[in-house]
């Protein structure tokens, strides 16, 4: 059976690691790092999400702040909010909760935020800088799949990764930080999407996989190679015939699982690396702020 990276646990290290960071912050320079979270609307996966990522920043000591407005307010009342928090000195961090109603222009939304306070890494300038190899903001679900692979020893260079979808917040960076010539990276990159015709015949061919779609089933035995690593980013909320609901990833995890060398479990994969690196982000925009 393969080895199963254990999401809850690496988060764990990885939350300890912050709050004691945090803890030296505050003793060598009396900053506080803060992160504000804005919530628009009440869509219940949001509402808990950003909950989740209030409690986990008490969790090390890092100050949060929690604004909701309602789903009816303006694209202006938005940005008016952002820019409060860009001119607030006790804010290192923002985050704004996606997707935005659909009213609200998210791209303007995102560019609102100071590049420094970005700890999403969704503003264009953090965008630029991670496909340049400079150091901006990773975005976290990425930057937790990174510590993933780092911490459990799963060598990137000269392997060949196929990432499965394409989005600005997972498939595209992910697939362009594997793709450069550092430590983890240095992978040949699949990039596979909605218009791949025969998506297996890829993975297949992966050292790699990581699914990055959000479909329930997508990653069967048949896409898989024997001793492939498996990274399941996917979080899909399904309902049981007794009517009840459970979350699983992209990965028919019964079936690949066993032709696996190692596989991330959903839930306790990926998601908890994903508010972890929240939490990195914010420390690290807090010290940067710090040297300034
Ligand atoms: C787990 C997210 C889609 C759209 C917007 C742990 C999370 C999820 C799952 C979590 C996600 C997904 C987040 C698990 C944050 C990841 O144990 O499997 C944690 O909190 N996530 C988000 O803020 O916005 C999203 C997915």
């Amino acid at each position: 059976m393969p080895t199963i990276i254990d999401g809850n646990a690496l988060a764990a290290t990885i939350r300890g690691e912050v709050a004691e960071k945090v803890a030296d912050l505050v003793a060598t320079h009396g900053i506080t790092p803060g992160l504000n979270l804005l919530l628009v609307g009440e869509d219940p996966a949001s509402t808990v999400y950003v909950r989740n990522k209030g409690k986990d920043c008490e969790n090390v000591g890092i100050r949060s702040t929690i604004v909701r407005l309602p789903a009816t307010a303006t694209e202006d009342e938005v940005i008016a909010c952002v820019q409060a928090w860009n001119a607030d000195d006790s804010v290192h961090g923002i985050l704004v909760q996606l997707p935005l109603p659909k009213h609200i222009d998210e791209h303007r939304v995102l560019r609102t935020i100071d590049p420094e306070k970005d700890v999403d890494g969704f503003h264009p300038v953090n965008a630029g800088k991670l496909m340049i190899g400079l150091d901006g903001f990773i975005p976290c679900t990425p930057y937790g799949v990174l510590e993933m692979l780092t911490r459990y020893n799963i060598e990137t260079s000269g392997k060949h990764v196929v990432v499965v979808g394409r989005s600005n917040i997972v498939g595209k960076p992910l697939a362009m930080l594997l793709a450069q010539k550092r430590s983890p990276g240095n992978a040949t990159v699949t990039i596979c999407h909605t218009g791949t015709p025969d998506i297996a015949e890829h993975t297949r061919r992966a050292d790699i996989i990581v699914s990055a779609v959000g479909m329930h089933g997508l990653i069967t035995a048949d896409h898989i190679r024997d001793g492939a690593v498996v990274i399941d980013v996917g979080i899909n909320r399904i309902t049981l015939a007794d009517g009840t609901t459970k979350l699983v990833g992209d990965v028919d995890y019964a079936a690949v699982a066993p032709k696996a060398s190692a596989i991330t479990p959903v839930p306790g994969g990926v998601g908890p690396m994903t508010r972890a690196m929240l939490l990195q982000n914010t420390l690290t925009a807090a010290i940067r702020k710090a040297r300034q």
